[in-house]
Order: C-alpha cells, then structure tokens, then sequence
C-alpha cells in the first residue's frame, strides 16, 4: 500500500465539483484516509509550494491557492502516487486526457482543480503538512 496527498482546489470547490471529484477518488480505489476542508493561509500556501518559489507563477498560484476554500486529502492505495497523477491528468487541462479530473474540471494550467505528490519523498512531506498521525485512519 502507498500513500498520497492530493487537494482539491479553489476553482473546483467553489464551483460544487467536491463531491463528483470525492466519487471519482472512491470509484477508482482509494481509501480517503483523511479528509479536511480548509482555507489555506498565506504562510502554508508558501510554505507548500517553496520549491517553485523562483517560478514567475509562484505569486499568482500562492493567491489563487488562498482565494477560497480548498479541501485536502490523503489517500491510499498499491500504486497510489501515479494512480492519482493518472486519474488527476496532465497539469494543463489542454493535455489533459479524456475522463480526468483536469479533462472534466479545471479551467487552465493554474486554475487546474486538484494537486497530487509527485513521488514518496513528497507524499511523506506533504501528507503531514496537513495531517497528524492520530488524523489518518
Ligand atoms: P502538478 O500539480 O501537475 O504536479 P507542478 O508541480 O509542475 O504540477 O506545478 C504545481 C502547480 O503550479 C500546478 N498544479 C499549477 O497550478 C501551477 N503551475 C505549474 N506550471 C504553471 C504555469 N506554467 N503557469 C501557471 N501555473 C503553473
């Protein structure tokens, strides 16, 4: 079994899309472990996304990311991290494939609807980012 993190964004909560995006995530076998609906502050937006602090889209993701309401999971599964990433699809919804989450949901690259780890070491980061131990069960 794997363990992921994943959010769904601003742009996909605010439009009702929480509950068809959580049917996907159980459909395709998922364990929803933990599961909370947040606003994320300044800080923790910054903090989560450090690593494209240098990007020329950093400030306007921090802002998007901050705009509203966001709720954040962690998941389990075999093979959890790219099952995610698959059924999420690409970062540009343009790209993205039929029956993804982007495909059906985001809008553009940076108003894309949900977030995932991209490998172990950033699932074991981010998972406890938002969650503690006693929070995953
Ligand atoms: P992913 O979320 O698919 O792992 P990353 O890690 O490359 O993609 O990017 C993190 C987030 O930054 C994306 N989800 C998207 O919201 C935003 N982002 C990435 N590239 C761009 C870009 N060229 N313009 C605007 N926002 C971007």
């Amino acid at each position: 079994m794997e363990r992921t993190f994943a959010i769904i964004k601003p742009d996909a909560v605010a439009k009702g899309f929480t509950g068809e995006i959580l049917a996907m995530i159980e459909k395709a076998g998922f364990r929803i472990l933990g599961l909370k609906r947040i606003r994320l502050t300044r800080p923790q937006a910054e903090g989560f996304y450090a690593v494209h602090k240098a990007r020329p889209f950093f400030e306007g993701l921090v802002a998007f990311m901050t705009e509203g309401p966001v709720v954040v999971l962690a998941l389990e599964k075999e093979n959890a991290i790219a099952d995610w990433r698959t059924l999420m699809g690409a970062t540009n919804p343009a790209n993205a494939a039929e029956g993804t989450i982007r495909k059906r949901f985001a809008e553009n690259i940076e108003r894309n609807a949900c977030h995932g780890s991209d490998a172990p070491e950033t699932a074991a980061v981010e998972i406890p980012f938002f969650f503690s131990t006693s929070e995953l069960l």
